[in-house]
Parts: C-alpha cells; sequence; structure tokens
C-alpha cells in the first residue's frame, strides 16, 4: 500500500507539471494527501468488483490497474488514453478492470452505481459495488435518492465518501445542518462510521469488514473518510476559503509519510527499501509520460464517431 500511495503521488505531482508546460489540457483535480482512502479501500475489493468515482479519480483508475501510460495519454487527448483521448482528466473509463468513471457531475456517479450494484443483486453475481464521491454530494438530491433505493433493494454497495472538509470553496458547515455524514447515511438503514482517511491501515481495515459484509449479504455500507487535500481543488483555484496553516495542520499528517515512519520505526522499511519504492514509482510514471508524449490524435474524419452506436440493427 506504501507502494500504491506513492504511485499515485508522483503520478499526479508529474501531471501538475505537465499541466502547467500545456500538455495536458481541460480540467485538473489532484488527489494529493488523500491517497490512502483509494489505496486501502481498492485493497480490499477483488477484481470482479465494480468501481465508480468522481472527477478527482486518477489515483483509483491506476491502481484499480488502468496502466499509468493510458491514463496520461487519456489527459494527453491521445487515441492511445482509456478513452480514446475523448474523456480526458474527469473521464477516466475502462471497462477491462471494471472501473466505471470518472463522473463530472457532483454526486452523478451514485445513481450509476446503484444501478450496477442492483444489476449484480438481479443477475445473483457476488460482486459488491464502490462508489466514492466528495463529501459536496451529500447536498445533491441523488445522494439521497441512492442511499435510500440502495437501502430499499438491500444492494451489495459500499458508499465511500472522501470528507476532505471542502466542495471547491465550500467549508462543509457552511452547506450542511448536519456534518455529521455517517448519522445521515444511518438515516436511511444504511449501516455507517467514519474512518480516518490518512490511515492506510485503518482505511483497509474498515473497508475490508464493509465489503466483507456487504459480500455476505448485509446491505448497503457507508464509511466516510476524514481526509483532505493538500493542493487547490482544480488546476483553476486561487484558494481563498482556508488558512496555509490549516493545510499545513494536516500536511503533517501525509499519508504515505505516515505508513513510511511507522513502518520505519518497526524496522519494516529500511532506506534501501524506500529509494527502491521511490524508483519503482518514478520510472513508472516516466514511461506513461513517454507513451503520452508518442501517442496519436484522432483525425479529424473521426470527430463524430461514438455519437451514435456503430452497430447496426439487426
Ligand atoms: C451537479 C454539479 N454541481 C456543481 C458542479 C461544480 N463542481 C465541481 S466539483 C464541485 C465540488 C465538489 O466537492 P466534493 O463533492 O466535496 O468533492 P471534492 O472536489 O472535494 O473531491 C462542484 C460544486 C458539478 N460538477 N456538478
Ligand atoms: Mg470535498
Amino acid at each position: 500500500m506504501l507502494l500504491q500511495m506513492l504511485r499515485v503521488r508522483r503520478l499526479e505531482e508529474r501531471c501538475v507539471e505537465l499541466y502547467s508546460a500545456a500538455k495536458i489540457r481541460g480540467f485538473l483535480h489532484v488527489y494529493i494527501g488523500e491517497e490512502a482512502v483509494a489505496a486501502g479501500v481498492l485493497e480490499s475489493l477483488s477484481a470482479d468488483d465494480t468501481v465508480v468515482a468522481t472527477y478527482r479519480e486518477h489515483g483509483h483508475a491506476l491502481l484499480r490497474g488502468v496502466p499509468a501510460g493510458a491514463i496520461l495519454a487519456e489527459m494527453y487527448g491521445r487515441v492511445e488514453g482509456c478513452c480514446r483521448g475523448r474523456g480526458g482528466s474527469m473521464h477516466l473509463f475502462d471497462a477491462a478492470t471494471n472501473f466505471y468513471g470518472g463522473n463530472a457531475i457532483v454526486a452523478g456517479g451514485l445513481p450509476l452505481a446503484v444501478g450496477l450494484a442492483l444489476a449484480d443483486k438481479m443477475s445473483g453475481r457476488p460482486h459488491v459495488t464502490v462508489c466514492f464521491f466528495g463529501e459536496g454530494a451529500v447536498a445533491e438530491g441523488e445522494f439521497h435518492e441512492s442511499l435510500n433505493l440502495a437501502a430499499l433493494w438491500d444492494l451489495p454497495i459500499l458508499f465511500c465518501c472522501e470528507n476532505n472538509l471542502y466542495a471547491m470553496g465550500t467549508a462543509l458547515v457552511r452547506s450542511e445542518s448536519q456534518t455529521d455524514l455517517a448519522l445521515k447515511a444511518a438515516s436511511y438503514e444504511v449501516s455507517a462510521w467514519a474512518v480516518d482517511g490518512m490511515d492506510v491501515l485503518a482505511v483497509e481495515q474498515a473497508a475490508r469488514t464493509a465489503v466483507d459484509a456487504v459480500r455476505s449479504g448485509a446491505g448497503p455500507h457507508f464509511l466516510e473518510f476524514r481526509t483532505y487535500r493538500f493542493r487547490a481543488h482544480s488546476m483553476f483555484d486561487p484558494e481563498r476559503y482556508r488558512e496555509k496553516a490549516e493545510v499545513v495542520a494536516w500536511q503533517a499528517r501525509d499519508p504515505i509519510t505516515l505508513l513510511r515512519s511507522s513502518m520505519e520505526e518497526n524496522g519494516q522499511l529500511t532506506a534501501d527499501d524506500w529509494t527502491q519504492l521511490q524508483s519503482e514509482a518514478e520510472s513508472e510514471v516516466a514511461a506513461a509520460v513517454k507513451f503520452a508524449e508518442s501517442g496519436t490524435l484522432e483525425p479529424v474524419e473521426d470527430l463524430t464517431r461514438f455519437v451514435y452506436s456503430e452497430r447496426r440493427a439487426p
């Protein structure tokens, strides 16, 4: 999990640079600081399970198994990208790894996840659908409709709320009368609790407990991961809504540093191991950049493809 968090961190640090160099265009939302949530939760899933995420999903896609090159090529708008360069940063999608996006609409992933879980239930498949979303989603009607139906129909779904305290510039306390999100979920008869989202071991343990319960037929579960994004909301955010001191305080609990220090203290990680992990993550990113750089742009003649299905009716 240390390596997994590091892979996401290095990939996104490079994305920020490439964005500044205008290699990546459009919107870009990085997950830096929140990596323990994706790393811990995805560690608890099997390959057949389904994952739905938001526009802050580069890490989820990578750890689900989408190659770093296909992710970066997608951001570059290249045909070699996981969606032929048509989705970009916010719409990574990969059917092969059951990664159902990459959804740009706040709370838009929740009804999709409920539908996917309903399909599994109706087909008798023992899979779990995991849906990631920010705390900003709880202000949307879709959140309430989705939790209600998931509980009413007893669906195999785990809702993972990544509570990083802000929805763009709006702090949770400024938009919600009830800020205890597990309590909100519990009001729909969904089993719910809060977890330290900076501690990857705590995340993994909570996720494993919840996923096992969901898989064994205990119905929908909800985990609120208390986390923090160290960077701006997106590349266009002057960050006027929070104090620098708050960011610095949370950076002291950087999930990568926390795990690294505790492993070093317990004699589970040597200086050489750390160097090795770093170079592994760095060479993966370097290869991905090379892959994206050498990718091809879609020919203009293909511009209108995929608007309608290309399969003819029988
Ligand atoms: C329905 C909808 N309303 C508004 C927006 C604009 N918007 C994009 S991100 C965002 C904030 C969402 O915050 P949160 O759910 O906490 O996720 P985070 O960005 O913190 O990961 C908003 C309001 C949108 N994409 N979709
Ligand atoms: Mg948020």
